[in-house]
């Protein structure tokens, strides 16, 4: 099966490319079929589900292919889930300003609790066809931005997934698409793909 992902992030993109390369899975991305890097999407929605279906259907709309969105975001506990799906424009500015203007936002005694959150929308515009899926990791924010800006991107500096003592960034890529919210998300499109066959069926 040949899926477009329907992402600009080249981090994100590059991270499903390397979770679905054993998978019978072709992952195509904007370059593969002639989308601009900037093929935009305004994201208007105020849930990872709302988010995941307009950036699915923006580019089903515009290439006919069978897609797959990922809309993510970092959830803080002690700020009651902020910024979740606001996570890539709350605060304008470098991935390192925003990762330290959120650190900024919590006082020493609050809890460092946090969990990444990934929500895939498969979508089959020929079919009609739409299915959601989801992962999470828990895990505990850094009190600073540790590890390379080669590995990963967004907020991995910062944060260290639970039963490890490291930042994603310093655990690298390798060891993240192991066990990121993405790879559970992705695992689940997998194992749907391999048990529905003909997964495309009309919606009700
Ligand atoms: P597309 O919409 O084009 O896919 P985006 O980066 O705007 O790219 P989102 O709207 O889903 O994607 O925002 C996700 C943001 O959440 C992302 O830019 C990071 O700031 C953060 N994020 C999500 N997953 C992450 C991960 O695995 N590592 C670090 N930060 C992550």
């Amino acid at each position: 099966m040949r899926l477009l992902i329907a992402s600009s992030n080249a981090g994100k993109i590059r991270e499903i490319q390397a979770i679905l390369a054993t998978s019978d899975i072709e992952v195509l991305s904007y370059k593969d079929v002639g989308l601009a890097a900037d093929f935009d999407v305004v994201e208007t929605g105020t849930t990872f589900t709302d988010n995941a279906w307009l950036k699915a259907s923006a580019y089903a709309a515009a290439t006919g292919l069978p897609v797959l969105a990922d809309d993510s975001g970092l959830e803080v506990e002690a700020l009651d889930g902020f910024p979740g799906v606001y996570s890539n424009r709350w605060l304008a500015g470098t991935t390192s300003e925003r990762n330290q203007a959120l650190l900024a936002k919590l006082s020493p005694t609050d809890s460092r609790n946090a969990q990444f959150r990934s929500v895939l929308c498969l979508y089959d515009p020929q079919m009609k066809h739409t299915q959601f899926f989801e992962g999470v990791i828990k895990g505990s924010l850094a009190t600073a931005e540790r590890g390379s800006r080669l590995e990963g991107f967004g907020y991995d500096p910062i944060f260290i997934p639970e039963g490890y003592t490291q930042t994603f960034a310093e655990l690298g890529v390798a060891v993240k698409n192991q066990i990121s919210h993405r790879r559970q998300a992705l695992l689940k499109l997998n194992q749907f793909l391999l048990t529905n066959t003909h997964p495309a069926q009309p919606e009700s």
